[in-house]
C-alpha cells in the first residue's frame, strides 16, 4: 500500500528558512510524512521530476532521507539526485540542483541550531534555480498542510545510500553523488588556485573550524587536499549526528575555541568557522574579528581581484538589518545596493534578473550569483583570494577599509526564549508608541524617523510586510527590532546597533563602547529589561 491517511498537524509553518522544530517533534509518526507531502502537493507534485537531496549530518537526518526518497518514489518522481550519506552543504545543493537542471531540492538541516535527539531538526524546500522556496511557495505548503488527508509512501525498505552510482526504488532512480566534487570545482572556477597554492607554500597558516558539521569534508578537500594547507588546517572535520555536542553558529560566543585561538599568541593567519548546514562563515584574522556587514563590504570593494568577478559587480543587496557599510562600497563603485528583509529567498530574484552579483546578511551570511544560497566556505576562499592578491593581512585589510569608507560599528544583541507572549506584548508597545518618537531626544540622540519595514520585490512586485522595526537617529545611527523565525524555543528577539564613524579618527574604538549611546537609547525606548527581565543579551556578535 503507498497511500497512507493522515491527519494534519499544527505549526508546520516555515520560518526565515524552512520548517524547524525539535527532532522530537519531526520524529513522531506522520510528521516529516505531511511536511514533505505537503511540499510536494504545493508544487504541483512530482511526476517525473527530478529532486535533490541531501543535509548537514544531524541526528535522523539519514532517516529522513530514506522516508523522503521512499515518498518521492510514490508520487512518481522520475530521479532523485542525494549526497552519499544524506550529507550535502546548503551551497552544494543549491548547486547540483542548478547543474542538473532539477525541479528542486530538500535540505535536511536546521543549520546553525545544535542537533541530537534533543535538539532540532529541519526540512527546507529550494527551487529550480537552486534557492529557498520564496514565500509565495512557503504558503502554498502551509495552506497543503492544514488540509492534508493522506500521503503516498512505498513500503520498501530504505535504499542504501553509502554506495555511489544508481539504484532504482519503485520506478524511480536513486543516484548517490560525491557530495563535494561538484562544489569544490566551482569553487576553482572562481578563484585563483594557483595563488592560493602559494600562498600556502609560502607557510599561510589557516584553522578552518567545521564545528563537527557538514563543512568538514568539504573544506578538508578544498584547503588541504587541492589547495596544500598543512594536514589539520581543518579542524571538527568529521559531520557528527550531534555535532559533538558543539552549537555549530559561527559566531565569537559559540565558535570560542577558534576565538581563543586566534586570539591567543600562536595564532594562525588566518580563522574561520562554519554553521551546520555550511551557509554561514566567521572570518577572523591574527587577532582580529571581522563582522559580517564589514566582511560584505570588504568583499565587494575587493570582488574584482577574483577572476570569477574579475568584470565588476551587478549591484549588491543586503538584509536590512545588515549595516549599511556595503552601501558606501557600492556607492563608491556606482552600482545599485538593495535592501531585502532577513532571509536568503528574498536575493533569489535579484541574482536571477541579474541585478545584483554580491548578497549578505549580518548574521554571518555572504555569498554570490554563483549560487543561490549563502555559501560559508566560498567567502572563506574569496578572502584568501583578495590576501593572496593585495599580499596583506586581515587587519590592514580592515584598517585600509575603514580609512577609505569610515567604519560603521555594528552589533547584534539576542534575547533568547524568551516567553512569547512577552516579546510580543513588548513590541506591540514599542509600535504602539512609534508615532510619538520621532523628534525626541533620548540619550543624547534625536530620533529622526521610526518605521516597520515592508519590501515590495523590485522583479515580481510581491509584497512582504512586518519584516522588522526602525529607529533612525538624526546623526545616522540606528537601531533595529524583530523576532527571529529560526528559532524552536519560545521567542529571540534580535536587537541590531549601528552607528557610523566617518573618520579619520574614531576608527578603532571596540564596538560595544561605539555603540553604548545607541544601547542606552534603545534600552529607553524599549524597555527590554523591563518587559523581560533580562540585564543583558543571551549573544553579542
Ligand atoms: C536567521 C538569520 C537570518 C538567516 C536565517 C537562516 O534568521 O537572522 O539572517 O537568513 O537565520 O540562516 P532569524 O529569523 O532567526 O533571524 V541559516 O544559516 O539558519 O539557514
Ligand atoms: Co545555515
Amino acid at each position: 500500500m503507498t497511500r497512507h491517511t493522515t491527519t494534519p498537524f499544527a505549526g508546520q509553518k516555515p520560518g526565515t528558512s524552512g520548517l524547524r522544530k525539535k527532532t522530537a517533534v519531526f520524529m513522531q509518526p506522520n510528521y516529516l510524512e505531511n511536511f514533505v507531502q505537503a511540499t510536494f502537493d504545493a508544487i504541483g507534485g512530482v511526476a517525473d521530476k527530478v529532486l535533490v537531496l541531501g543535509g548537514d549530518g544531524r541526528y535522523f537526518g539519514a532517516q529522513a532521507a530514506g522516508i523522503i526518497l521512499k515518498m518521492a518514489a510514490a508520487n512518481g518522481a522520475a530521479r532523485v539526485i542525494v549526497g552519499q550519506g544524506a550529507w550535502l552543504s546548503t551551497p552544494a545543493a543549491s548547486h547540483l540542483i542548478r547543474i542538473r537542471g532539477a525541479a528542486g531540492g530538500i535540505i535536511l538541516s536546521a543549520s546553525h541550531n545544535p542537533g541530537g535527539p534533543d535538539e532540532d531538526f529541519g526540512v527546507k524546500y529550494n527551487i529550480g534555480n537552486g534557492g529557498p522556496a520564496p514565500e509565495t511557495v512557503t504558503e502554498a505548503i502551509f495552506a497543503a498542510t492544514q488540509t492534508i488527508t493522506e500521503y503516498r509512501k512505498l513500503d520498501v525498505p530504505d535504499p542504501d545510500l553509502t554506495v555511489l552510482g544508481e539504484t532504482v526504488l519503485g520506478a524511480m532512480v536513486v543516484e548517490v553523488v560525491d557530495p563535494v566534487a561538484a562544489y569544490a570545482d566551482l569553487m576553482e572556477t572562481l578563484f585563483d588556485f594557483k595563488a592560493l597554492r602559494g600562498l600556502f607554500h609560502e607557510g599561510f597558516r589557516v584553522r578552518i573550524d567545521s564545528m563537527n558539521a557538514i563543512t568538514g569534508p568539504y573544506a578538508t578537500e578544498i584547503f588541504e587536499r587541492r589547495l596544500g594547507a598543512a594536514p589539520g588546517s581543518v579542524v571538527h572535520a568529521t559531520p557528527l549526528p550531534d555535532f559533538g555536542g558543539m552549537h555549530p553558529d559561527p559566531n565569537p560566543t559559540w565558535a570560542h575555541e577558534l576565538m581563543a585561538e586566534m586570539m591567543g599568541p600562536d595564532a594562525p593567519d588566518f580563522g574561520a568557522a562554519s554553521d551546520g548546514d555550511g551557509d554561514r562563515n566567521m572570518v577572523l584574522g591574527r587577532g582580529v574579528y571581522v563582522s559580517p556587514s564589514d566582511s560584505l563590504a570588504v568583499l565587494a570593494a575587493n570582488a574584482h581581484l577574483c577572476p570569477g568577478y574579475a568584470a565588476g559587480l551587478k549591484g549588491v543587496a543586503r538584509s536590512m538589518p545588515t549595516s549599511m557599510a556595503v552601501d558606501r562600497v557600492a556607492a563608491d563603485l556606482g552600482i545599485d545596493c538593495y535592501e531585502t528583509p532577513t532571509g536568503w529567498k528574498f536575493f533569489g530574484n535579484l541574482l536571477d534578473a541579474g541585478r545584483v552579483s554580491l548578497c549578505g546578511e549580518e548574521s554571518f551570511g555572504t555569498g554570490s550569483d554563483h549560487v543561490r544560497e549563502k555559501d560559508g566556505l566560498w567567502a572563506v576562499l574569496m578572502w584568501l583570494n583578495i590576501i593572496a592578491v593585495r599580499g596583506q593581512g586581515v587587519a590592514e585589510i580592515m584598517a585600509d577599509h575603514w580609512e577609505r569608507f569610515g567604519r560603521t560599528y555594528y552589533s547584534r544583541h539576542d534575547y533568547e526564549a524568551l516567553p512569547v507572549d512577552i516579546a510580543e506584548l513588548m513590541l506591540n508597545q514599542f509600535r504602539a508608541a512609534m508615532p510619538t518618537m520621532p523628534g525626541q531626544v533620548v540619550e543624547g540622540l534625536t530620533v529622526a524617523a521610526v518605521d516597520e519595514f515592508a519590501y515590495a520585490d523590485p522583479v515580481d512586485g510581491s509584497a512582504s510586510s512586518g519584516q522588522g522595526l526602525r529607529v533612525l537617529f538624526e546623526d545616522g545611527a540606528r537601531v533595529v527590532l524583530r523576532l527571529s523565525g529560526t528559532g524552536t524555543e519560545g521567542a529571540t528577539l534580535r536587537v541590531y546597533l549601528e552607528r557610523y564613524e566617518p573618520g579619520p579618527d574614531g576608527l578603532t574604538l571596540d564596538p560595544q563602547a561605539a555603540l553604548a549611546p545607541v544601547i542606552r537609547a534603545t534600552e529607553v525606548l524599549v524597555g527590554i529589561e523591563g518587559y523581560t527581565g533580562r540585564e543583558e543579551p543571551d549573544v553579542i556578535t
